[in-house]
């Protein structure tokens, strides 16, 4: 029988009531003016990258095992018109395509809200987990897309650092080695930075296969719990972080044997944003290339009501 998690996260560090009884913005009440105008100092030569991976995929996306990906199909196009399905009175010859998307919230590079993870009856800040039946009442994504996810963001490229393509399957990552990576690309972590971790996991997908990616038993790499990880999340003030996986950390930690724990520690106790599933190699590769690790970290889930999450494209400027 698996560990509760309310017993291991019993003496962790938790940020209910720092920014009042009825915050649900939880960490990103971090990202002050003053922590985007010091994102906008990393900003040097103004290249741009999108982190997010393509929605409706021909070889489908990589979702969490019982989601699907993306079903996309069109609603009008030119041969509705032909089949003359359409007759724009008065349009004088103008014909539109329209199209529909049915997707998981969380079934591309997307936000969780605050609301989408909860234990012991409770969500972020104390609310009562029924709030969620029909709808997120309270810490759904609207906060968070109300104000934007805009800080300095931090890559640490941990399949270069361990002269991998991408990790494998259950591979862990501790602090230490996160801090280790910093260094050795000469980047100094600072407060309320956003980091955004490489594990190359999701090249895997696009380039050896589903089946690869998935694998027997699915077991992501990934940051692993430690109460020390948790504590650095909170002595640093870490707002949100991104990865380039599911579910940002390792499947089934090793030290609690549960799933998914730092969901638990980190976005439901200290109310940290998950930026899930990014594409990083092109961004990994201009780093590598020019030894520039930070930059402005922009990014905007929509203002989905009640909603779990946001698909979004977060944008990098260097
Ligand atoms: C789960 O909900 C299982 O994970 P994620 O945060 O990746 O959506």
């Amino acid at each position: 029988m698996s560990k509760d998690i309310a017993d291991i996260l019993e003496d962790a560090p938790s940020n209910w009531g720092r920014w009042g009884a009825d915050d649900e913005l939880g960490a990103v009440n971090y990202l002050t003016e003053e922590e985007v105008l010091r994102g906008v100092q990393a900003v040097e030569d103004g290249k741009t990258f999108t982190l997010g991976i393509p929605i409706g995929h021909p070889d489908g996306d990589p979702v969490w095992p019982g989601r699907s990906g993306a079903d996309h199909y069109m609603e009008v196009d030119k041969g509705h018109f032909d089949a003359g399905k359409f007759d724009l009175d008065g349009a004088g010859g103008l014909e539109y395509a329209d199209d529909v998307i049915y997707m998981f919230l969380q079934g591309t590079t997307q936000f969780d809200a605050l609301g989408h993870v909860w234990y012991d009856e409770q969500l972020y800040n104390g609310f009562d987990a029924t709030t969620t039946t029909g709808g997120l009442e309270h810490c759904s994504i609207e906060p968070m897309a109300d104000h934007g996810v805009v800080g300095r963001g931090v890559l640490l490229d941990i399949a270069r650092h361990r002269g991998k393509d991408w990790l494998v399957q259950g591979e862990r990552i501790e602090l230490e080695e996160l801090l280790e990576c910093a260094d050795e690309q000469g980047v100094e972590l600072q407060p309320r930075d956003i980091p955004i971790i490489r594990t190359g996991w999701i090249e895997l997908f696009y380039e050896e296969g589903p089946e690869a990616f998935y694998g027997e038993e699915f077991d992501e790499p990934g940051i692993t719990y430690s109460e020390n990880l948790v504590e650095w999340f909170h002595e640093m003030e870490i707002p949100a972080f991104g990865t380039d996986t599911i579910a940002n950390e390792q499947t089934v930690s090793d030290e609690t044997e549960t799933l998914l724990p730092l969901h638990g520690a980190l976005l439901r106790d200290q109310g940290v944003t998950f930026n899930e599933i990014n594409r990083l190699d092109e961004l990994a590769a201009d780093c590598a290339d020019d030894g520039k690790y930070d930059f402005l970290y922009v990014g905007a889930p929509l203002k989905i009501v009640h909603a779990t999450g946001s698909p979004v494209n977060p944008i990098v400027i260097k």
